[in-house]
């Protein structure tokens, strides 16, 4: 498997952490969507990161439906899917929300590195900064800062949940204030400090 895209992307990275979790061999290409567009258009038309490249050659792309595969390709035993139903729904809500504290931060980054300044609408900036603020608010009550959160073992929405705490962090300093989320703080500290996100820095 060959995995393209930049690990500041937390779409890569929850990729990335991932496959080394489960342990399944894989190469990575940080080719970056816009530095280096001709060759990211060379390996996948489209343009988005993460790409991965199966063993059969299929270009797969988008985060959730790669780690669908990964998932199928991992073999019986190796799982980072909750086990329980309760837990399984409990991860889904969790992943969606981190999802759109993702996607939000991207879209405040893509506003400010993208658009000209003259054409930035700040209402529209407004509106997103609160959707970014309403889903940490709503994840800093559910984590749990102390444990995984969906069973004893690290699972895909642990590493979900910690990477774009991290991305917000890092591609935003200081537009949430840690202080304001001890619970989520705590939580990516922890996750953070595995061997496996460690081994995949984002800078
Ligand atoms: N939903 C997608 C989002 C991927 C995404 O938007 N990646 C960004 C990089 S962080 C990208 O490819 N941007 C280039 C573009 O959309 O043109 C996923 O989960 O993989």
């Amino acid at each position: 498997m060959k995995l393209y895209g930049m690990l500041d992307s937390p779409y890569v990275r929850r990729v990335a952490i991932a496959l080394k979790c489960l342990d399944l061999p894989f190469e990575i290409d940080q080719v970056s969507v816009f530095r280096h567009f001709d060759r990211f258009a060379a390996i996948n038309p489209v343009v988005k990161a993460p790409t991965l490249i199966t063993d059969d050659g299929t270009v797969l792309m988008d985060s959730t439906l790669i780690l669908q595969h990964i998932e199928d390709v991992a073999g019986p035993g190796r799982t980072l899917r909750p086990h329980d139903p309760a837990a399984r729904v409990r991860g889904l809500r969790l992943t969606g929300l981190a999802l759109a504290a993702g996607e939000k931060t991207v879209q405040i980054v893509y506003e400010h590195q993208l658009r000209p300044q003259e054409k930035r609408h700040d209402p529209w900036l407004e509106r997103v900064d609160g959707q970014l603020k309403a889903a940490y608010d709503a994840l800093e009550e559910m984590v749990d800062p102390d444990g995984w959160q969906c069973g004893e073992t690290l699972c895909e929405p642990d590493i979900t949940l910690a990477v774009v705490w991290r991305f917000t962090h890092y591609m935003l300093p200081g537009r949430v204030d840690t202080s304001d989320y001890p619970r989520l703080t705590a939580f990516g500290l922890r996750a953070e400090s595995l061997p496996a996100f460690i081994a995949t820095p984002l800078d």
